[in-house]
């Protein structure tokens, strides 16, 4: 008997007051008369994950017995950030926990803070792979996302003198509750070695004699949906030592070396790549993108196996999304297990492959694309290049008789790339397998259709296809914006948003309305003072809440022009500087906040952050300037950071060179949080435009068609005097560092400024002169904010997986019964 209907644990106040204590005395370890904040906290998780166990059994039963066809995410990186306050909220049982702990004398929201994140990813690829996650729960789909565990995720920024210092990120440390240990879950993955040819049966097969062999253990990962029963699981890969022993070094003797050589293995998930700009052909990347890639499809296999006697229904019951090219050496895995190991003809598996894989990729530049050297590949995973060539061979004689003997076009779209260091291109790889590719936004759909994979589009045109990204909107709303989510609630009339937010349009109606603009600026200043607190504790500076609080977080990358943002502040402060006394009453406060992390080898993106410390500390202390402006570098940023900040800004800033931002989805974050945008025509804000009203954003700067003929003009483009005002200040040491800048003023030069600040910085000034005129008059900036958040439905990832789960995987929902 499945046991759905039964709920084993019960939620009443004083149910909840035993169980926390009861995991305090049994899983801390602890008195249950004395016990600390952090350890109420842990006692806390393991009372809400023996709820989110019960419920993620009963969808995993449920899943067992419907067999709907499944989703399989793969993605290298997730950026879950913190688990307990998403998760009570999931599970519908915040207030009830709240209550218990208020009697126990605890308060809610301090346990929280005491959570660290879960930082397993970059920047928005992973990011957007959590909140996908939520709304496929959340939806009920029957998903899984499979990942890497890493001991080490993203570095910790730490800054010094101004300067970014890396630190590892050891986040398990202090444990962590959100997960479960599966020592029986646990694959071999293998390595290295050679392939051989043997006959069977009077037919040729060849054979993978490893070099390594590696233990690959799961460690789930529990993920509740909004308002439903079901849980997903996000099942992360550890690397551990083969139990398979290497005889022959243990009987050398040498019992230590053989040991420590062991314990090796341990390194393929030891840490996260921080660079997500450039693919250096490491081998551990390539050791860690194939690790998780076999582990995943062969538990992906052994579960399709448990129901089904032969691979004829596979691709009616699994769908594989290759999340960017990071996973998909799984195609070449794909083939080789259904060829060498279940014995499929090559077109049989080849037919299979085509039809389970869907590519998403989630960048613009075509350096972004992942190649990985022949050699390396050969070496690390030999059995693979031979497949990848097979079907390189096929590839090219299919396109041959398509497009004749184009030995350009031929070139141009093979796997291998030919020339100085040959390598596998895993993006040609994907298109030629994966059914779909799908593009981020509409704009970026149309970039890879005309440059980056044109000769692809030519000739597979139905296979391109894009998703709009979205975010979810519990944990950028509900979760971090309490405050605001039930005044929305209370002039909507219900919580259905949270589940259906196209709801939110209704608040249109009720924009100029006094009594919910008074309400909504309230919700605001007390998101901004906790803010205001925020920041005096980790910088010393004091800042304004009347001020206008203007906010860029995000990686720090050239192309998302922090710079640009900077040198307006320096701007805006000479303006000030030469104004006359009596002017400076019309000057609008400011409080500039940046935040980001830089990779660690990345160097101008390092010199911005300290550019952007050393005009701070210049700003800050000009007692000339008082609350007129301030700059202050929020450091370490993270999710948990964003979630904090968020919801107390005014303004944001998304201002990348038209034509590289894929997507974007901090934009769709701030815009839920009713903060204007001050962006440029750039991914997702071309459609963000659409929904909410060019007039109620403060867009500026060269769109994504009019760049390649501006960069054409070279040194003939001349930026504004104003702009090579502001430059000059930074070269000449106004700020001091002046050797350090050197480079970096480079890089904006006549001829040389790639990303267009020169020539966007008129347009930029203008644009923050707007939103300093709409600031001012309160009535109209509350009604923009209003309208922000009411037209930002269409950015919720719910829309997001629904249009994949219909157009892309062909998956239904399989909702457990409560
Ligand atoms: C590349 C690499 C290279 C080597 C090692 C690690 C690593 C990790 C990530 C990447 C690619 C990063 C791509 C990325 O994050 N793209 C962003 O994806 C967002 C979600 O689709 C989108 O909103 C952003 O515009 C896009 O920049």
């Amino acid at each position: 008997m499945f046991g759905l209907m039964d709920e084993f644990l019960k939620n009443d106040p004083v149910s909840l007051q035993k169980d926390i204590l009861d995991h305090v005395e049994y899983t801390v370890a602890r008195s249950r008369f004395s016990f600390d904040d952090f350890e109420a906290y842990q006692a806390l998780s393991h009372s809400v994950r023996d709820r989110l166990i019960e419920r993620w059994h009963d969808t995993h039963q449920y899943f067992k017995k419907k067999d709907p066809k499944r989703l399989y995410f793969l993605s290298l990186e997730f950026l879950m950030g913190r688990s307990l306050s998403n998760s009570v909220i999931n599970l519908g049982i915040r207030d009830q926990y709240a209550d218990a702990l208020n009697q126990l004398g605890f308060d809610f929201e301090v346990l929280a803070e005491q959570e660290g994140d879960a930082a397993l990813g970059n920047g928005g690829l992973a990011r957007l792979s959590a909140c996908q996650m939520d709304s496929l729960a959340t939806l009920n789909y029957p998903a899984w996302g499979y990942g890497l565990r890493y001991q080490y995720g993203l570095f910790r920024q730490i800054i010094l003198d101004g300067f970014q210092l890396e630190q590892p990120d050891y986040w398990l440390n202090f444990g962590n509750p959100w997960e479960i240990e599966r020592v029986h879950v646990s694959y071999p993955v293998k390595f290295y070695g050679t392939v051989e040819d043997e006959g069977l049966n009077g037919e040729k097969m060849k054979v993978w004699i490893p070099g390594e062999t590696v233990e690959a253990v799961a460690y789930d990962n529990p993920l509740p949906g909004y308002d439903t029963r079901n849980a997903i699981n996000l099942r992360l890969w550890a690397a551990k030592p083969s139990g398979q022993y290497d005889m022959e070094s243990y009987n050398t003797g040498d019992y230590i070396s053989a040991v420590v050589d062991r314990q090796k293995a341990e390194t393929i998930s030891n840490v996260l790549y921080p660079d997500d700009r450039s693919y250096q052909g490491k081998e551990l990347r390539l050791k860690q993108q194939y690790f998780f890639v076999s582990a995943s499809l062969q538990d992906i296999i052994r579960r399709f196996k448990d129901s089904h006697d032969n691979f004829d229904d596979f691709p009616d019951k699994v769908a594989l999304q290759i999340n960017d090219t990071h996973p998909s050496i799984a195609i070449a895995e794909v083939m080789r297990v259904l060829i060498d190991e279940e014995h499929l003809s090559w077109n049989k598996a080849w037919d299979i492959a085509c039809k389970i894989f869907s590519f998403t990729t989630h960048s613009v530049q075509p350096e972004g694309l992942e190649k990985i050297p022949v050699d390396l590949l050969g070496n690390v995973l030999p059995r693979h290049l031979q497949i990848i060539y097979d079907i390189n061979y096929n590839f090219m004689e299919e396109l041959k008789k398509k497009i004749g003997q184009d030995y350009d076009r031929l070139s141009r779209m093979s796997i291998i790339e030919e020339g100085g260091v040959k390598s596998i291109r895993m993006a040609n790889l994907s298109i030629a397998c994966c059914h779909t590719v799908n593009g981020v936004s509409r704009v970026h759909l149309e970039l890879l259709k005309m440059r980056v994979f044109k000769d692809f589009y030519e000739l597979w045109p139905q296979k391109f296809q894009y998703k709009t990204n979205g975010v979810t909107q519990r944990r950028w709303m509900v979760v971090s914006n309490p405050n605001l989510c039930s005044l929305i609630s209370k002039w909507l009339g219900t919580e259905s948003w949270i589940r259906n937010i196209d709801l939110l349009a209704g608040l249109q109606q009720y924009a100029s309305d006094p009594d919910l603009q008074y309400e909504w600026e309230m919700a605001k200043k007390v998101n901004k003072m906790r803010l205001a607190e925020y920041i005096e504790t980790l910088s010393g500076v004091k800042v304004s809440i009347d001020a206008m609080f203007d906010v860029q977080i995000k990686r720090i990358h050239e192309y998302k022009r922090q710079l640009l943002n900077i040198l307006g502040i320096i701007h805006r402060y000479d303006c000030i500087k030469n104004m006359e006394k009596s002017d400076r009453r019309r000057v609008v406060p400011r409080v500039c906040i940046i935040g980001g992390k830089a990779a660690p080898g990345y160097d101008i993106a390092k010199k911005i952050i300290k550019l952007c410390h050393a005009v701070a500390e210049t700003i800050n202390n000009d007692a000339d300037i008082r609350d007129l402006l301030k700059l202050v570098f929020i450091p370490d940023y993270n999710v948990s950071v964003a979630e904090l900040v968020i919801p107390g800004s005014d303004l944001s800033q998304h201002i990348s060179t038209a034509g590289h931002e894929a997507s974007g989805t901090g934009s769709m974050k701030f815009l839920m949080n009713g903060c204007l945008l001050l962006a440029t025509y750039d991914g997702a804000t071309i459609e963000i435009t659409e929904e909410i009203g060019a007039d109620n954003m403060f867009l500026f700067g060269a769109k994504v068609n009019d760049v390649p003929a501006l960069r054409k003009k070279g040194a003939e483009l001349k930026a504004p005097l104003q702009f090579a005002r502001v430059v000059r200040m930074v070269r000449d040491g106004y700020f001091g560092f002046k050797d350090y800048f050197k480079s970096l003023c480079d890089t904006v030069e006549d001829g040389k400024d790639f990303y267009l600040l020169g020539y966007d910085f008129a347009s930029y000034l203008e644009a923050q002169a707007a939103a300093d005129r709409a600031f001012v008059d309160k009535e109209k900036w509350t009604r923009m904010s209003i309208l922000s958040t009411a037209g930002s439905g269409k950015f919720s990832s719910d829309r997001t997986i629904e249009e994949y789960a219909k157009e892309t995987w062909g998956i239904e929902p399989c909702k457990c019964p409560f």
